[in-house]
């Protein structure tokens, strides 16, 4: 049976918009997965260091029979054939693909923690997420549409728009 998981998606160098556009289909196409619909794509301000470049930020919910570790290591060979390179924490980079959801479980290890633990307090996340699934759950947080309520302010613009302005 196939688990709904939800990815999220980030970058800010070398035509981020581009880069993220290029992981929807790669998701697309891996194995025993299929990408279900993505949101549209948002302009936000670095979380982290300030003297780097706006991030292009969107989310995607995906289906897919591979198991969360299965999943993260496809995650990290995508990121790796888009180039990425981890230049520092919470740095720039060409493409970041980080898993927020997988279905209803709770999972925590060395690599990878379900719910993504910042989840709360990321509008580029939380923001994409309430367009393509509105009233979604958070497991233990409740409603997306809260969760945003809490944020004090949000620097999140779909992209479109930013560009008109
Ligand atoms: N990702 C980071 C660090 N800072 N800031 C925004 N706005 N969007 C991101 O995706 C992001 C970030 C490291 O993963
Ligand atoms: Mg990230
Ligand atoms: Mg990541």
């Amino acid at each position: 049976m196939p688990h709904p998981v939800y990815i999220g998606l980030g970058s800010n160098l070398q035509d981020p918009a581009s880069q993220i556009e290029q992981s929807f289909q790669t998701l697309d196409q891996l194995s025993q997965t299929r990408l279900v619909k993505h949101s549209r794509l948002y302009s936000s301000k670095p979380l982290g260091p300030q003297d780097q470049p706006d991030f292009v930020n969107a989310v995607c919910l995906i289906e897919t029979e591979l198991d969360p570790q299965t999943l993260l290591a496809a995650l990290q060979e995508i990121e790796h054939n888009q180039g990425r390179i981890k230049k520092r924490r919470w740095g720039e980079r060409n493409i970041d693909l980080d898993i927020l959801l997988y279905a209803d479980q709770k999972l925590q290890t060395q690599t990878l923690t379900i719910p993504h633990p910042e989840i709360a307090q990321r509008d580029f996340v939380l923001l994409p997420l309430a367009e393509i699934t509105p009233g979604l759950l958070i497991p233990e947080l409740g409603p997306v549409e809260d969760l945003i309520s809490q944020l004090e302010t949000t620097f999140v613009i779909p992209l479109a728009l930013e560009r008109q302005s």
